[in-house]
């Protein structure tokens, strides 16, 4: 028994999603023993997830990489090397292919979890900056590049992303998002459960539009069912609507309404009702009831984002809250203003778009990066500016982007690999070296990026709950090695003075760097007041009437109608409406799941196994399949035979699939045992894309076929 001294309780953060939890976690002998949501955060209010309650488990797990690993090729045994040998081999391979091939010959992939660590926000972007290859890709062309492109190009800046004032607002119009499961996203809310509570205590409504009835529908004051793809058709019709009805306006720093009018003339509600299935008199009361609540926002997230009309579905939920009254107004789509605005004050780029195309495909980068979907072609074909060794840090692109069984195979005829990341995944498998970080309870943290899209302002800096583990670095001290010992091998080096700006900024630790942007920010709060207050500092709620100062466009100004949006109307207007016993493939999360990680953690993974194709009874009896079969799924790009299961939950002519499994499909891969199943990915198909680049991952046509037995 531990003696009372011995226990001792710290407070921490969860990294594992948006939400930003502060945690209340209890250690004996130095091994965590409890883990709570903290009552005092300002933000998070004592909110935990089950995920939350785990974060420990995955700095325990035994499986977990400590030491950098390196493959023999020949033989696919890992051994565990040394730190400056693993720095050296893969500043060396780096340099070498970039000194015969040049820069865009490394390949880079960013997976989610970089956002949220302090240490890859400040060292890793520098890293990948300092490599210089066109061929960079991240998570984001699988998920929000459509938010980004739209308010680079509205509001002038990528990150520069209204958050809805769930707080206050009377009316919240929930499009392709399930919070409930995934706790918000681009909207860090923290108790979603209670603040949605909230909400309709007072009167408020949530209405969600959703081909599955989700945890979030089932406590929403309504829910639509709409064919998957066919949103972009239902929000312009809303707009259509306001403006129909003569209750539309716009501020008056914005232009472009008369364009707006006339680019969704087309597009009227009985259009959208023979597309989405959602009937016009319905889309008309939604339009109306959002015009008319008192305060109201329109939100929608990875369901119309990860679609093949994304940005024109963010463009029409911005004209909505826009031409409402609901931007920038307390209860609508709101600005924050974070202790450290990295919008404002420049520290994350503006964003552009087609500075340079992919080479084979010739998509149009973003903001620095390339569509993933065009990673493959980019590894497998020949010529100048071939991908011939990659680096991947935090992420799994081969479970989580489109066609990810092509990408796999490409993965492995690479010239090298090399990997940060704290597992071998199905990803990392094919890296010559992997390099692990400390994990997130080892490591400082002040978030970057999640206050700044906040309900709440608020401010907080955790030091690391955990000692660092012994012979282990920090993500940032990996990315100074490689940044450094990589830019010191190449044949043609920067200059001297961009060199020593690349050391100075490299040896700098994350929280020296947090200290000195909050000392020269405008909030007052500095790290020695966080440190002071360890829960978090409260900043109160977003502030309305932050426009037009905040906009970051040249002329301070909004345009409401944005060519490249308006160009990609045409390409809208001639969508097909769906035909008779088709079937489109949708995704989806559960509160347990992280993408494609946290598997192999044994409290979230016991009990039902949740791993199954969804159907509608109907589509299952026009197939004569029964409920709990096997079936294969087939798309344009590959099959997969999993289970299936009945539920009137998806709207008939859907079918859904979780994102994140198929551990499977390598024997031995971690948590395969644990969680069967199959990836969504190996159906998604690359050449779906949004105008932005960003991959059609929802509404997939699919046959499902019962197998012999
Ligand atoms: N069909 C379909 N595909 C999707 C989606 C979907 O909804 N449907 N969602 C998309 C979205 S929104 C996203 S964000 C992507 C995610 O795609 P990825 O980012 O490619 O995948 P993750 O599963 O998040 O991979 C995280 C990896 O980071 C590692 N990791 C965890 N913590 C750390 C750390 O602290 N340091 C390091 N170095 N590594 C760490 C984990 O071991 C894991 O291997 O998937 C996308 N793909
Ligand atoms: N527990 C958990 N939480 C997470 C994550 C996780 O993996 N697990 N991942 C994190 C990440 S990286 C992200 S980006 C966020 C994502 O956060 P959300 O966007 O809230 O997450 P999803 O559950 O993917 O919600 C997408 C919803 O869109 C619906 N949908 C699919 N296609 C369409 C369509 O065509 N039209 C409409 N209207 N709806 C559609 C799906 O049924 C689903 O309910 O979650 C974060 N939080
Ligand atoms: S909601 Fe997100 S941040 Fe909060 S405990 Fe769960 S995983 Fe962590
Ligand atoms: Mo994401």
């Amino acid at each position: 028994m531990p003696t009372p001294t011995d226990r001792t309780t710290k407070l921490g953060v969860c990294n594992l999603c948006e939400a930003i939890c502060g945690l209340e976690i209890t250690l004996e002998r130095g091994a965590v023993t409890a883990v709570r949501g903290n009552p005092d955060d300002p933000l998070s209010r004592g909110h935990i997830c089950p995920k939350g309650v785990a974060i420990a488990d995955v700095h325990a797990d035994p499986d977990r990489l400590r030491r950098p690993v390196r493959r023999d090729r020949a033989t696919g045994t890992w051994t565990e090397i040394g730190w400056d040998e693993a720095f050296d081999l893969v500043a060396d391979e780096l340099a070498a292919t970039i000194n015969e091939h040049g820069r865009d010959a490394v390949g880079i992939y960013l997976g989610n979890p970089n956002v949220h660590s302090l240490g890859s926000m400040t060292h890793g972007t520098a890293l990948v900056k300092a490599l210089r290859s066109r061929n960079t890709y991240s998570a984001t062309s699988v998920d929000q590049l459509p938010h980004q492109l739209l308010a680079h190009l509205v509001f002038g800046h990528q990150l520069l992303l209204p958050v809805p004032d769930i707080d206050r607002t009377d009316h919240f119009l929930v499009v392709g998002a399930n919070p409930m499961a995934s706790n918000g996203s681009l909207m860090t809310v923290p108790d979603f459960p209670r603040r949605v509570r909230e909400l309709k205590r007072r009167g408020g409504r949530v209405v969600v539009l959703d081909p599955r009835r989700t945890e979030t529908a089932r406590i929403a004051t309504e829910h639509h069912f709409v064919r998957p793809g066919s949103d972009a058709w239902v929000l312009l019709a809303m707009v259509h609507v306001l403006l129909d009805d003569g209750v539309a306006s716009a501020p008056s720093y914005a232009d472009g309404l008369d364009a707006v009018a006339a680019a969704v003339g087309p597009f009227t509600p009985e259009r959208a009702e023979a597309m989405s299935g959602l009937p016009a008199e319905e889309v008309r009361r939604l339009a109306r009831e959002l015009a008319a609540a008192e305060s109201g926002v329109a939100y929608g997230r990875v369901g119309v984002s990860t679609h093949e009309f994304g940005t024109v579905c963010q463009w029409a939920v911005t004209l909505l809250n826009v031409l409402t009254g609901n931007l920038d107004r307390e209860g609508g789509a709101m600005f924050t203003s974070p202790a450290i605005d990295v919008v404002g004050r420049g520290i994350i780029g503006r964003g552009h778009h087609g500075a340079w195309r992919s080479r084979v495909r010739g998509l149009p980068e973003t903001a620095g990066e390339l569509p993933v979907s065009a990673l493959r072609e980019e590894i497998e074909t020949p010529g100048q500016g071939q991908v011939r060794t990659m680096l991947t840090l935090s992420g799994n692109p081969v479970l989580s982007t489109p066609d990810g069984a092509r990408l796999d195979e490409a993965l492995s005829g690479l010239d090298f690999m090399a990997s940060v990341d704290i597992y071998l995944n199905e990803t990392t498998r094919h890296a010559d070296v992997v390099l692990p970080p400390t994990t997130a309870l080892e490591r400082d943290h002040y978030d970057l990026v999640f206050h700044a899209l906040a309900v709440r302002n608020t401010a907080r800096f955790t030091p690391a709950v955990l000692p660092a583990g012994p012979g282990t670095r920090h993500d940032w001290q990996i990315y100074r090695e490689i940044a450094l010992r990589t830019v010191s091998r190449l044949d043609r080096k920067p200059s001297r003075w961009r060199r020593l700006t690349l050391q100075a900024r490299m040896r700098t630790s994350p929280t020296r760097l947090v200290q000195g942007l909050l000392a020269t920010g405008r909030t007052g709060v500095t790290l020695r007041r966080l440190r002071a207050n360890p829960a978090g500092i409260d900043l109160g709620p977003l502030r309305p009437g932050l426009l037009p100062e905040r906009l970051r466009t040249r002329d301070r100004r909004i345009d409401l109608a944005p060519q490249l949006v308006i160009d990609d109307l045409a390409r809208l207007a001639e969508a097909v409406p769906p035909t008779e016993g088709e079937l489109l493939l949708i995704g989806r999360r559960h509160q347990q799941d992280c993408n494609a990680w946290l598997h192999n953690v044994p409290r979230l993974t016991r009990g039902r196994p949740r791993h199954h194709l969804l159907m509608h009874p109907a589509d299952l009896a026009a197939r004569s399949i029964d409920d709990g079969a096997t079936v294969r799924v087939t798309s344009r790009v590959g099959s997969v035979e999993v289970e299936v299961a009945a539920t009137e939950d998806v709207m008939r002519g859907v079918v859904s699939l979780p994102h994140g499994y198929g551990h499977a499909r390598n024997p031995g891969m971690l948590g395969a045992a644990r969680v069967p199943g199959v990836s969504i990915n190996d159906l998604t198909d690359p050449e779906r894309l949004d105008v932005s680049g960003n991959a059609a991952l929802s509404g997939v046509p699919v046959t499902v076929e019962a197998l012999p037995r």
